[in-house]
């Protein structure tokens, strides 16, 4: 008996261990409709799963590394899809709380050389929290997977897409919110338009903005009124530019639709989230506990049963 709870106990300090080491993540797919491009096709791939913390850096824009094309593809590559394409991103799954975005930026004309500079970012999608979980975990529950539309009105061109999970575990200290970064490579063919507001990465965060440094994180910190930096998702317009003809493509993806759509919603019913909040709450804590990783800054009081798959 007594050996077998310590089996037990020894069982969950591995667990725990584990999870460390997989709690870092990065991007390595993504689907256009419902149809995978391919294993790190059209993305920048980093040297790590490391995160970015430094907000200034340029590698927050598209990750290490992430200043042209580069990673694991002998030839680099750019995908073709329409404006308003349902686009599926399949992260490493993490028990890092906190909130996943995307971010346009373009049109551009070659989007492997493209460096992110300049003021032609726009936010085009946020998830914080839906029933009451924060996004890494509806991720987590559903493969690592999840899915948004690009915008309708957009002008035919090149871009790159960037997908952020901003992990808060870390966030009790200034330069401790952790930024996971995929840029991904994308010819867009739209009718015309563009976005708006626009700006520069770096430039739209700051490290000691209560949407990054959170001192209260693990004394009180409510994630479902928790919203991302960076502002309000953009409106895009019809108007400006052209819908050219469809461009040429390295890598193509099918054009079968997926018939659900997902839900970006983001708002807890008011009338439950006093409560919710309450039991929320409580539960951040535990799951706080568990992180850690290279240059963790935070806590590692690590409790057991948490362990990521
Ligand atoms: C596209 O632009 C038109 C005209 O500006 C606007 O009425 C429409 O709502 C936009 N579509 C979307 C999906 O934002
Ligand atoms: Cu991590």
């Amino acid at each position: 008996m007594v050996s077998s709870l310590k089996a037990l106990s020894k069982f969950a300090a591995y667990c725990a261990l584990l999870s460390f080491v997989s709690a870092h993540q990065n991007l390595h797919e993504f689907y256009v409709n419902g149809v995978t491009v391919g294993y790190e096709k059209c993305m920048r791939r980093p040297p790590s799963n490391n995160p970015v913390t430094d907000v200034q850096s340029t590698d927050i824009r598209c990750n290490v590394n992430g200043l042209s094309a580069s990673g694991t593809n002998p030839v680099p590559e750019v995908c073709a899809v329409n404006a308003g394409d349902e686009i599926t991103v399949i992260w490493d799954t993490s028990s890092h709380p906190g909130p996943i975005q995307h971010f346009l930026y373009g049109p551009i004309s070659d989007a492997l050389t493209a460096d992110g500079s300049g003021a032609k970012w726009s936010k085009i999608d946020v998830l914080n929290v839906q029933d009451g979980k924060m996004a890494n975990v509806i991720m987590m529950e559903n493969g690592g997977k999840y899915t948004f539309k690009l915008p309708e009105n957009l002008t035919s061109g090149e871009y790159l897409l960037r997908s952020e999970m901003l992990a808060l575990h870390g966030a009790g200290v200034i330069g401790g919110g952790q930024f996971y970064i995929g840029c991904m490579q994308l010819k867009i063919t739209g009718p015309g338009g563009d976005c708006s507001p626009k700006f520069s990465l770096p430039g739209i965060y700051d490290a000691s903005q209560p949407e990054i440094y959170i001192p209260d994180v693990y004394n009180g910190f409510n994630t479902l009124t928790y919203t991302a930096p960076g502002g309000p998702v953009a409106t895009c317009t019809a108007g400006s530019g052209s819908g050219s003809t469809p461009a040429s493509t390295t890598v193509s993806a099918s054009t079968t639709r997926m018939t659900t759509a997902a839900s970006s919603s983001i708002t807890p019913s008011s009338t439950t989230a006093t409560s919710a909040a309450a039991s929320a709450t409580s539960a951040v804590v535990a799951k706080y506990g568990q992180c850690g990783g290279a240059g963790f800054t935070g806590s590692t009081n690590c409790a057991s049963g948490m362990s990521v798959v």
